[in-house]
């Protein structure tokens, strides 16, 4: 069984998941792709299509909504044929976007399941994740970075992007294609009884309203954002500053995040769909760090109780959590989450997991031991610690995880659910779900 979750929120990045669900003993039905292609897709734009459609007219033909009103029969039946037009080549877009997500899910899924010590046999597959915010160009222009909030969504509009950009978007390599010299702010179409010299003069206009848009944002960006010493001088560090906003909405507001948990928090779209699974009464977030799960927890769960073993980072954690408005629904509790499990008497509904994996370095390893590389336990004890308190378990792990690994963590007779999470066309991590009030097919 497949679910998928296919999301048009069309800010930036755009998140997707894909999921399935497996047995203990693991055997990956070779229709799968087929079954959610159709299937999510069709979901996907009976769901939306139709609002993403209209929003992205508008957009384009602003005067629109005026102009049909006047309209006489003849200019009726041209706005139409427009209109069908439209709706087919941002259904062909869109489509051409998700099928890029379903590739990219189809060899991500595939690698998991290869066995633990596969080898990267070919480094280019890994290279087609790089993202446009972390290239050499980027890092350089961390002074004056007015590039660092411009995150690619798999909506941007390709009349506004560079060749390279869009390579990139789709998750495709950008080392043969055109460099991104070509201006960014193409001329928008127009209707076409626009005669040229209007239509040059609008395009100018365009360019203008282009240009003074992006002197306020970088405006208002300088004087909130700054950049903390201790990341200016660590290389490491500059490519998650660049991500900021997609770590936290409210980043500007105030958040503070030590140097651990800039490259462990969970990005907020990420952490949203995960609090919407493990939706409950109690919950206990055993790994707690700087908030980035705990806080949507608080939206979606009745009481959650947060754990970590430094104390700096629970403040830290109170701190984002009063920014988002939630800080009174979260209880920190400063304590070894082993010592917690072995001692306490609370039953939580759920527990969330979501462990050291030795920091950044975790990505030299092509197939992810699970058992061999968590702290402070392998996945194997780590569940047995929470399953004293709960069967309901969700699990955060690093997308190279080895899937046979987080299968086998399932009760025998029972299933998991494992859920890849994209920001556009890249893995982020995944999810594995464990219990049966949590895996969708047991309910
Ligand atoms: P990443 O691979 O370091 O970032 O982590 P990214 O942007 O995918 O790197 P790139 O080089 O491929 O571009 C991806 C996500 O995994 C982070 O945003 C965190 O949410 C999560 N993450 C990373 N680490 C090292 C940890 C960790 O140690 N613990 C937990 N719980 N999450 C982590
Ligand atoms: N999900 C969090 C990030 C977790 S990072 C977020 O989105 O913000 C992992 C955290 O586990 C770190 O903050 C670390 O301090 C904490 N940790 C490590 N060992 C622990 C233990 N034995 N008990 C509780 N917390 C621990």
């Amino acid at each position: 069984m497949h679910s998928h979750y296919l999301s048009t929120s069309r800010s930036n990045p755009q998140f997707y998941t894909f999921s399935q669900v497996f047995e203990k003993a693991a055997i990956l039905d070779p229709l799968w792709k087929e079954d959610v292609q159709q299937s999510a897709w069709l979901d996907f734009w009976k769901r939306e299509g139709h609002e993403f459609l209209e929003q992205k007219w508008h957009k384009q033909y602003p005067e629109y909504k005026q102009a049909i009103e006047l309209a006489t029969p003849e200019e009726r039946a041209a706005w139409q044929k427009l209109w069908e037009k439209h709706a087919s080549d941002q259904s062909a877009h869109f489509w051409h976007i998700f099928s890029c997500v379903l590739e990219n899910y189809e060899r991500d899924l595939s690698n998991g399941l290869k066995d633990v010590g596969h080898t990267l046999t070919d480094i280019d597959e890994h290279f087609t994740y790089l993202d446009i915010n972390q290239t050499d160009a980027t890092i350089a222009s961390v002074e004056c970075n007015e590039e660092d909030q411009d995150y690619l969504t798999a909506n941007d509009d390709p009349d506004f992007l560079d060749e390279e950009q869009q390579l990139r978007l789709l998750g495709l390599p950008t080392s043969f294609g055109v460099k991104s010299a070509t201006s960014r702010q193409k001329p928008k179409q127009k209707p076409p009884s626009e005669s040229e010299s209007d239509s040059d003069m609008s395009n100018e206009k365009d360019e203008m309203h282009a240009v003074k848009a992006r002197a306020i944002r970088k405006k208002k960006r300088q004087k909130n954002s700054k950049i903390p010493q201790f990341m200016r001088d660590d290389n490491l560090l500059l490519k998650y500053w660049f991500k900021r906003f997609s770590l936290f909405s409210r980043f500007d507001q105030g958040i503070v995040l030590d140097r651990e948990s800039w490259f462990s928090v969970t990005p907020e779209k990420i952490a949203k769909q995960t609090a919407r699974r493990l939706a409950c009464d109690v919950i206990v977030d055993a790994f707690c760090g700087c908030g980035g799960n705990a806080i949507q927890f608080a939206n979606t769960c009745g009481r959650v109780i947060a754990i970590d073993i430094d104390l700096n980072k629970l403040t830290m954690a109170k701190q984002n959590a009063a920014i988002y408005g939630v800080a009174h629904k979260i209880e920190f509790v400063h304590a070894d989450f082993l010592q917690f499990a072995s001692t306490t008497r609370l039953r939580p509904d759920v527990i969330f997991l979501s462990p050291p994996w030795g920091g950044p370095d975790y990505q030299k390893q092509a197939n992810f031991d699970i058992e061999q590389n968590l702290l402070p336990l392998g996945a194997t004890q780590l569940m047995e610690h929470a399953r004293r308190l709960t069967d309901n378990i969700g699990f955060f792990l690093p997308r190279s995880s080895n899937i046979k690994q987080v299968i086998a963590l399932t009760h025998a007779g029972e299933q998991c659910e494992v859920e890849h999470n994209y920001l556009d066309t890249r893995l982020v991590a995944i999810t594995a779900y464990y219990g049966k009030s949590l895996v969708k097919s047991q309910k």
